[in-house]
C-alpha cells in the first residue's frame, strides 16, 4: 500500500516529465521526434506545473491531516515557479488570492463568469486519490473543493474527481476489467458518461485501434474533458506503467498532462516498483525533487494509517 502511495506520486512525475518535452506537439510530430517505442527513452526529468501543483496539494493534506481550502492555496503561491509552464486560468486564480481574494471567489471570474474547465485541477489530484481512496464521497467532496481553488466550472471539477476515482479504485487494486463499471457509475455529468462509453468501445476493439481515432474519440486538449478519459483509457489498454505513459505521450497534445495523469493512476496500479528505475532515477533532484515526491508519499501513508 504504502508503494501504490508513492507510486501515484512519482508516477505523475515522472509522466509529467516524458510528456514535458514535447507538449503541444502533434501525434506526428511526437512520432517522428520518439520514433520506435522500443527506443523510448525519457529526455528530460524536469517536471512542470503538474508536478508542481500536486506536490502543494499532498504538503496540504499532509500538514493538516486533510483538506483545508486557504492552506493549499498558500501552497500553491509558496511553490509557484513561473518556468514551469502554468495555464493561463490557473495563473491568474492564484494571482488573485495572492492579492488578497479568499480562495473560494478567486476562480469564479475566470472565462467569463464561467470558471476553469481545464486539466489543471484533475492533473494535480493524485494525493486526494490516494488518502481518499476508501471513501467515494469524501474523494469527491475533497475532489471539487480542492479543484474550486483555481478551476470553478463543473466540468473541471468532475474531471479531477474522474482522476482521482481511477487513483483510487488503483490503489483498492480493482481489476482493471471491473474498473469501467465503477467509473460509469461514478460520473454524473453526460459529457464524462458518453466519454467513458466511448473508453469502453475503444477497448473492446483492443489494441489495433488507431491512435487518430483516440484522439477523435476521447481527444489529447488541455480541456479536462477532453485528456482525462484518454489517460484512463491509456493506463486500462496498457500492460504495464511503460506501456501506458509511452503511448499517452505518443498521443500527442497535452502530453505532459496526460503523460502526469496516465503515470498517476498506472504509478498506484503497479505501485512503485512498476515504475522504471531508469525514469524515476532520471527524476530533477533539488529542494523538491524525486526524494521529496517520495517522502511525500510515505508521509500521506502515515498520515492515513499511522497516526
Ligand atoms: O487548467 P489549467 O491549469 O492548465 C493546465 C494546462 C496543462 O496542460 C499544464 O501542463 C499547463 O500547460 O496548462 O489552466 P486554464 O487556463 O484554467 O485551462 C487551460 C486551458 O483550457 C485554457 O487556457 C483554455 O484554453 C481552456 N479552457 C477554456 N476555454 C474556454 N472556456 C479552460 N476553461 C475554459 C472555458 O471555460
Ligand atoms: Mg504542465
Ligand atoms: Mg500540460
Amino acid at each position: 500500500m504504502k508503494y501504490k502511495f508513492i507510486g501515484a506520486l512519482i508516477g505523475t512525475a515522472v509522466g509529467d516529465a516524458s510528456g514535458a518535452p514535447l507538449e503541444g506537439y502533434s501525434m506526428d510530430e511526437v512520432n517522428s521526434v520518439k520514433g520506435r517505442s522500443d527506443t523510448w527513452e525519457m529526455i528530460s526529468g524536469r517536471y512542470t506545473d503538474d508536478t508542481e501543483m500536486m506536490i502543494g496539494v499532498a504538503e496540504s493534506l499532509i500538514e493538516n491531516k486533510g483538506f483545508n481550502g486557504e492552506d493549499m492555496a498558500l501552497r500553491f503561491i509558496e511553490n509557484y515557479d513561473p518556468g514551469r509552464g502554468y495555464g493561463p486560468g490557473s495563473k491568474e486564480a492564484l494571482r488573485r488570492i495572492t492579492e488578497g481574494e479568499s480562495w473560494e471567489e478567486a476562480s469564479k471570474t475566470l472565462f467569463g463568469g464561467k470558471g476553469s474547465y481545464g486539466n489543471g485541477a484533475a492533473m494535480r489530484i493524485a494525493p486526494v486519490g490516494v488518502f481518499y481512496y476508501d471513501d467515494a464521497d469524501k474523494l469527491r467532496e475533497i475532489a471539487y473543493t480542492s479543484s474550486h481553488i483555481t478551476h470553478s466550472h463543473v466540468l473541471g471539477k468532475e474531471g479531477a474527481a474522474l482522476q482521482a476515482f481511477s487513483i483510487a479504485l488503483a490503489v483498492r487494486g480493482t481489476e482493471k476489467e471491473a474498473m469501467m463499471l465503477e467509473l460509469k457509475e461514478f460520473v454524473k455529468t453526460v459529457v464524462y458518461k458518453e466519454k467513458l462509453s466511448k473508453v469502453e468501445s475503444l477497448l473492446e476493439n483492443g489494441t489495433e485501434v488507431s491512435k487518430r481515432e483516440v484522439i477523435s474519440e476521447l481527444g489529447n486538449g488541455e480541456a479536462a474533458f477532453n485528456s482525462v478519459p484518454t489517460a484512463v483509457y491509456s493506463f486500462l489498454r496498457a500492460g504495464s506503467f511503460k506501456d501506458a505513459i509511452v503511448y499517452a505521450v505518443s498521443l500527442g497534445g497535452d502530453t505532459d498532462t496526460i503523460g502526469a495523469m496516465t503515470g498517476a493512476i498506472s504509478g498506484a496500479y503497479y505501485g512503485e516498483g512498476g515504475i522504471p528505475e531508469e525514469w524515476e532515477k532520471k527524476l530533477e533532484e533539488g529542494k523538491k525533487g524525486r526524494q521529496y515526491i517520495r517522502w511525500l508519499g510515505e508521509e500521506l501513508y502515515q498520515v492515513k494509517f499511522c497516526i
